[in-house]
Parts: C-alpha cells; structure tokens; sequence
C-alpha cells in the first residue's frame, strides 16, 4: 500500500439518505436494472493519463499537481501503478485504460521504449490479477511527442509513418497480453494546420492503409476484442480528419472497413462538432457501429475539449437512452475520459470526481430504463410514424415516382400536418428524472 490515498475509505453505495461524501446514492452496482447488473450496464474505467499522467497545466501556466511519481524512471512508473490500482480499488471501478506514453518513461530509442512497456505489462498483469480490475482498453499516444507533431499515419515522412506503426503494434500486443477488451484508435495530430502544406488526399490514402493493417493485425494475432476509432472535429489540429460519426463513417466505407471497426464516441468531442452526445450515439447505433462511450462533459461556452467529470444527469438519461436502445454495451463501457480542474491539488478531489461522475452516469442510466421500460416515449415515436407501417406505406418505398403519382392522383392524397408534441415529450422525459 502507498499512502496516496491515506484516510480515503473504499467507496460504497449508501442510497439516497446518505450525506457521506465517499458513498454512492445511486450506483449500486449489483442492482438488477433491466434484468442486469447496473454494473454490467455501465463497465466503469478510469482513464490513466487524465487521472495519473496530466500535470495540471494549461496554456497559461505549467504543473500544479505535486504527485510522488512524476519522475521519468521505471520505479516512477511502478509506484503510479500501485497508486492507479488503488484507487480503481478505492471506487470499485471494474475497468481502466490506458496510452503507452501513461504508464512507462519515455526510453532513448524504440527499442528501450518498447522494452519498459513490456515491463509496465508484466506488473499490470500481477496487479489485474490480484485485484480483478480489467483492461477496457490501450491505446497509443501518437501526438504528445514532437516526432508526432505533423500527425502519425498523415505524416509528410513516411519515418513517421513507420514509427507510428511499430508503435501502434506494441500497444495491441501489450493490450492482447492483458485481456484488453478493445483497441482505441483517437486520431490525435491526424489533420492539418493549412492547406499550403498539405497533400489532403496522400493524408487519407496513409490513414486508411494504417487502419487496414491495424484491422490486419488484429485477425493475424487473433485478438477478439473490438478495434475502436474516437472521433473529435478539432484540437490539437486546427482540422482533423476524424470529424464525426458520420465523417468516420464514409472513411471507414472507403477503406472497406465498415464491418471491422466500431465508434468510442466522446461527449466533448460531440459537443465541439456542434452535436449533441445523443445525436452522435444515435448515428453510430442507426449505422450499426455503436462500440464505447468516453464520458466526460464539456463546457458550453469554450471552443475547447475540457474533459470535466461528468455530472449533468437530464443530459446522461439521454445519453444511456440511446445507449440502451443500441442494446447496451458489448466490449465497449463508460471510460472517464475526465480530468480534474487544475486547481484541484488533492488526492480526495480526484476520488470525489470519479464518485460523482459514476453516480451522475448511474441515476441518468436508471432514468433511461425507466423510460425504455415504461415505453410512453417509444409508443409516442411509433404513433407518429405509423403511417408508415400500413400497406400502403409500406408499398411506397417499393414504388417509383410514377406509380406514386398516380396513386396520389387516384387517392386524391391530401397531407394534413401533425404536431410534433416537443413540450409534451420534453416533459414526459423530466418526470423520471
Ligand atoms: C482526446 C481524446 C483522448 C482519447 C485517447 O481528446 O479524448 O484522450 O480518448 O487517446
Ligand atoms: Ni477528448
Ligand atoms: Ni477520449
């Protein structure tokens, strides 16, 4: 044991009643919500980077947090592990997550960089196997370090390219070695500060061949688990490729992957593409590409991603709603891709996020339950589509313009509008609030 967390007792579910700030009012995790543990609806993982590698600095200012292993050597990087596990342990979160770049120093080469993961891996697998904590998902920090500066798969210099590759490589064996659940790919610097100096369709050609051996890699080492892209509109570059959902989509249709890679949507990145979460969870579930959410919130006024701890519940009911109408997760879960305000030095803070944030995702995901389970909504959107599921509807898609016409000639079809019912429907959702 470190003392980190020194006085912090585990967390636990205490109810509603309970006024102890290190108890859950609504994640209880083995109450049965919709015939399934409300842990097995939420997979839980706490992101390594945000919560043990992120110094506290803005573009203002440099490091506020004072942590015992900032420090680039292997001892470092094993007593943060011990503190990481500690705390999954502290919150009873199932899962974690993590970048290459997180969870080993930096070595002087590929090789000595690879060599220190590998070690990091070895102590992951004793401490996953002492405490039962899961890997949801690893991933590749391919924008930290200045090699990466001019993007990885779209670099300008195919030595980019392949270092990224080899990279890329190491991370899925480490994430195959530890049972890792899914591959994150986020884009990072893949897009571009100006069009002066960029070659747009070389960029796409080199990311999509980057994906396909990605996918290959995955079949060749048989890894089961799902090879997740996160997409986000901008920042760090001005324009990144990964758009959206429906921008990934396309991509993935070019390049003949649309059945091999699934979305890790995150609130932020929605937000930023002027979306709402709902609308980007929707869009994967209507494409068939749902695979993991990254849960943190953003600030409505700022052009940036802000990575809070989540904790707008009426917006996480809408959320777990579209989630539970994709049919839950599967590999995927609920990744706290969320860092604490940097003004917020002390241990407790970073536990008293991660409370919050899992019981704001806890009462938002019973609140989508209820409403799936009570069904007003679902029958209110099928009553106004129910045109559409009468014989005649039905024959319409299968017509052509002229054999509608005539029918509409013949029928003397005359459109009355309907309301759409908002206020109605908006109020029906606050009342399981
Ligand atoms: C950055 C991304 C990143 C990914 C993992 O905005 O959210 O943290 O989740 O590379
Ligand atoms: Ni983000
Ligand atoms: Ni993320």
């Amino acid at each position: 044991m470190t003392d980190f967390f020194k006085g912090i007792p585990a967390v636990t579910y205490e109810g509603l009643d309970s006024d102890n700030d290190y108890a859950f009012r609504h994640y209880n995790p083995d109450e049965v919500v919709m015939g399934k543990a409300m842990k097995d609806h939420l997979r839980f993982a706490a992101a390594y980077w945000h919560s043990f590698a992120w110094l506290g600095g803005d573009p203002f200012g440099g490091q506020t947090f004072d942590r015992p292993w900032f420090d680039d050597t292997m001892d470092a990087a094993r007593l943060k592990a011990d503190v990481a596990f500690e705390m999954f342990q502290i919150l009873g979160v199932p899962y974690f997550c993590f970048h290459d770049a997180d969870v080993r120093p930096e070595g002087d080469s590929f090789a000595q960089s690879t060599k220190n993961l590998e070690q990091i891996v070895d102590y992951f697998a004793e401490k996953m196997d002492a405490t039962g904590v899961k890997l949801l998902w690893g991933t590749a920090n391919l924008f930290s370090h200045k090699r990466f500066m001019s993007g990885a798969a779209t670099n300008p210099d195919p030595d980019v390219f392949a270092y990224s590759a080899a990279t890329i490589k190491t991370c899925m064996d480490a994430t195959m070695k530890l049972g890792g659940e899914n591959y994150v790919l986020w884009g990072g610097r893949e897009g571009y500060e100006t069009l002066l100096n960029t070659d747009m369709g070389r960029e796409r050609q080199q990311a999509g061949r980057m994906l396909q051996m990605v996918v290959d890699y995955k079949h060749k080492m048989g890894f089961k688990g799902a090879i997740l892209i996160e997409p986000k509109p901008q920042e760090p570059t001005k324009h990144q490729y990964d758009y959206d959902v429906a921008t990934v989509y396309g991509f993935l249709k070019d390049f003949g992957l649309e059945g091999e890679v699934q979305m890790n949507i995150e609130q932020g990145h929605a937000i930023l593409a002027g979306h709402s979460f709902e609308h980007e969870l929707a869009v994967a579930r209507e494409l068939g590409i749902f695979g993991s959410i990254d849960m943190n919130r953003n600030d409505y006024q700022s052009g940036w991603d802000t990575d809070q701890f989540p904790n707008n519940v009426p917006e996480m009911a809408l959320a777990y709603y579209e989630v539970l109408r994709a049919g839950g997760f599967t590999t995927g879960g609920t990744n706290f891709d969320a860092k604490l305000r940097r003004q917020s030095l002390d241990p407790e803070d970073l536990i008293l996020a991660h409370v919050g944030g899992m019981d704001a995702c806890a009462a938002g995901m019973k609140a989508a339950a209820a409403m799936l389970e009570d069904g007003k909504l679902e029958a209110a959107r099928n009553d106004r589509y129910a045109g559409w599921d009468t014989p005649d509807g039905r024959a319409l898609l299968n017509s052509d313009l002229h054999g509608i016409m005539q029918k509409v000639l013949a029928d003397g079809t005359d459109p009355q509008p309907r309301s759409g019912r908002q206020e109605r429907l908006e109020n029906l959702v606050n009342r399981y609030l």
